[in-house]
């Protein structure tokens, strides 16, 4: 790590420090008639150190006291990213630590159980005080992460909470970046310094998702792993209960009941089988019914001396299989209508934002979409719950974006790299609608370097969780790439006219038909392309089409529909337009305020590719669905 003033800031807290949670659960929070919740969110205090060295606060201990009190702070909502609130350009591109705190009571009721102080995700590594004691660190940007803080509470009375949050991205971070000083003395001041980026987003920073607390018994459950299978007329789900805290549990009542609130099967064991005669199937999402999918609810109770712990988590009884062709969810054949997604949107950066989740959702279903990746990171829970509610599938992707420099595939990221996947899996792993893993996306896997890592990255998730498939995004070539030997299903990327031979839409099926065709040759696995798009003005016209203009990606994206069609039923499985929306990037010449291969604008309205999409996935209808569809034309809207 370097010595320079910025990595200091970070090195300083991080040293020798145990990072992570992959050592114990992390179950959504969710209250119940033995957990309470409060939650954080709000406008806390805000002041970012503007230290040449970015280190003040720690120097100066901004933790002891209520920061008003070191310095002038600014109102910043939770969640939110603090780049795009004010004003400043400075805080826009700001880079290093920015602090927040905020004060809270805890009822004196609250005394006697476990209380938690849980963050859903701040970017990119955090320190957390409880009343100016140290409680927790975490090292990464998209996951949660909680620690018990009964023993840092004044109950009945005042509280603070202190976080510090640093989005430096270095060579060891996913995604990984780095730090460049600027020592012409003649060009820059003293001191300047920039962040290089690897990845095509903005290095949105702060606190993005929920702040909470939220009680326990003493003895609690804390973590719970289901997986399903079908046999015959029966759902079997496999369950496991790890309990956390002391004393020790009693005993144990575990409960699956549906939609209607009847218990349908139960058990009193800590992990077993329970069976569900003629279950009802979570599917994904078709066109032809709109119906929400089907989720049953684990209930747990967990009796000790101190209480019953009681936690329902929904979870949905489905397989999923992949054959040298196929995709099979519950044994049939699944097409992945799909798009690449981002979380961002104007002001609010990567803010968790209820407003915009649900038209997402609405837009997902309006286009006929079935399946989304969460590109290029963990995407809110809040956000996997609409998705396992509504049944769109999921590929489930880490921060792994933008891997290219050999340092970036030492033994310190590859060993940051597993631990994010522990943590992801963890958080995800009893979501229905996540029917894949993706490590990562678009990695330098044609050096050779890459071979060693994916093994062991790619390997690690599979042991994580054996009932998922397992799959990186690669641009590269089946000639190229070290690393796809080792994947389920073969993602690729593709910018056949657009990266290259632009403008020159007759050559797609061509170039694109020629490399599939030589992909499946060499792997006979199934193949999904996981990104094709063009950048696309809204208004900027051009007949006979070019580059930028609304024909042009209307063409574009119907030249490669030509082309799917020829490989489904073959070996594709899915296509994904890059991208569902326009969305914020670094400043560069190749983007005009952002990305815009959205088949949307970033405030969400269609432009005419979100007609060629949708009238194309509504007459596929879905062939994945207990009745398969017939194709269908529009339903809705
Ligand atoms: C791909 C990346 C994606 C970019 C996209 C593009 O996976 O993150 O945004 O290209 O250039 O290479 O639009």
């Amino acid at each position: 790590m370097s010595r320079r003033p910025i990595m200091a800031g970070v090195a300083v807290c991080f040293m020798g420090v145990v990072l992570g949670v992959a050592g114990k659960g992390m179950l959504y929070p969710r209250e119940s008639e033995s957990r309470n919740m409060k939650n954080l969110d709000g406008m806390w205090n805000f002041r970012a150190d503007a230290s040449p060295s970015r280190n003040q606060g720690f120097d100066q201990q901004w933790y002891k006291s209520p920061l008003s009190q070191t310095g002038p702070v600014i109102p910043m909502p939770v969640p939110s990213s603090f780049n795009d609130i004010t004003q400043e350009k400075a805080l826009r591109d700001y880079v290093g630590w920015v602090w927040y705190d905020r004060e809270f009571f805890v009822s004196t009721d609250w005394r006697k159980h476990r209380v938690v102080l849980r963050f859903d995700s701040a970017h990119y590594y955090s320190v957390v005080w409880v009343n100016s004691q140290e409680v927790m660190q975490h090292d990464g940007g998209h996951l949660p992460f909680e620690e018990d803080i009964n023993s840092f509470l004044t109950f009945g009375s005042s509280n603070r909470v202190t976080i510090a949050v640093n989005n430096t991205l270095t060579p060891h971070t996913l995604p990984p970046g780095s730090v460049t000083y600027k020592t012409d003395t003649t060009r820059y001041p003293a001191g300047y310094f920039v962040q290089n980026v690897q990845m095509d987003f903005f290095n949105y920073g702060g606190i993005h998702r929920h702040v909470r607390l939220y009680t326990t018994p003493n003895t609690y459950v804390d973590d719970i792993t289901i997986t399903t299978d079908i046999a015959v007329s029966k759902g079997v789900v496999n369950f496991n209960v790890d309990s956390g805290g002391s004393p020790g549990a009693t005993s144990v009542k575990v409960e699956v009941v549906d939609k209607a609130g009847n218990v349908v099967g139960s058990a009193d064991r800590m992990s077993g089988v329970i069976t569900v005669t003629n279950p009802h199937l979570w599917y994904p999402y078709t066109m032809t019914t709109d119906t929400p999918a089907y989720l049953y609810v684990l209930k747990v109770s967990l009796v000790s001396s101190t209480g019953t712990d009681i936690y329902r988590l929904p979870f949905g009884i489905r397989t999923v299989h992949v054959t040298d062709s196929q995709i099979l969810i519950n044994n049939k054949p699944f097409y992945c209508q799909g798009v690449a997604k981002h979380e961002d949107s104007d002001i609010r950066g990567k803010g968790l934002d209820y407003a915009l989740i649900a038209k997402d959702f609405n837009l997902l279903k309006w286009l006929g979409v079935n399946c989304f990746r969460t590109s290029h990171y963990p995407y809110a829970e809040e956000i996997m719950d609409q998705a396992d509610q509504q049944g769109i599938m999921v590929i489930d992707e880490s921060p792994g974006v933008g891997i290219d420099e050999d340092e970036n595939f030492s033994n310190i990221s590859l060993l940051h790299h597993m631990e994010v996947m522990s943590e992801l899996v963890k958080r995800d792993k009893n979501r229905p609608s996540v029917f894949m893993w993706s490590v990562a996306n678009e990695p330098r896997s044609d050096k050779a370097i890459s071979e060693a890592y994916f093994r062991s990255v790619i390997g690690h998730t599979r042991s994580l969780d054996h009932t998922r498939p397992v799959t990186f995004v690669s641009d590269q070539t089946h000639t190229s790439d070290k690393a796809l030997q080792f994947v389920d299903v073969i993602c690729y990327n593709r910018y056949d006219g657009w990266y290259s031979d632009l403008g020159h839409t007759e050559l797609i099926q061509l170039q694109l038909g020629t490399d599939l065709d030589a992909t499946r040759v060499k792997y006979r696995k199934p193949i999904i392309i996981t990104e094709y798009g063009a950048d696309t003005i809204p208004g900027l016209h051009g007949d006979p089409s070019v580059s930028f203009t609304e024909e042009y990606q209307v063409e574009f994206l119907e030249e490669y529909h030509k082309l799917f069609d020829a490989k489904i039923g073959k070996y594709l499985v899915g296509e994904m337009v890059w991208n569902f929306a326009d969305f914020m990037t670094v400043q560069g010449l190749q983007r005009v305020v952002g990305n815009k291969k959205g088949l949307l604008t970033r405030q969400r309205q269609p432009k005419p590719a979100a007609f060629t999409l949708r009238s194309r996935y509504l007459a596929m209808g879905n062939i994945t669905s207990p009745t398969p569809s017939v194709p269908v034309l529009p339903v809705i809207g």
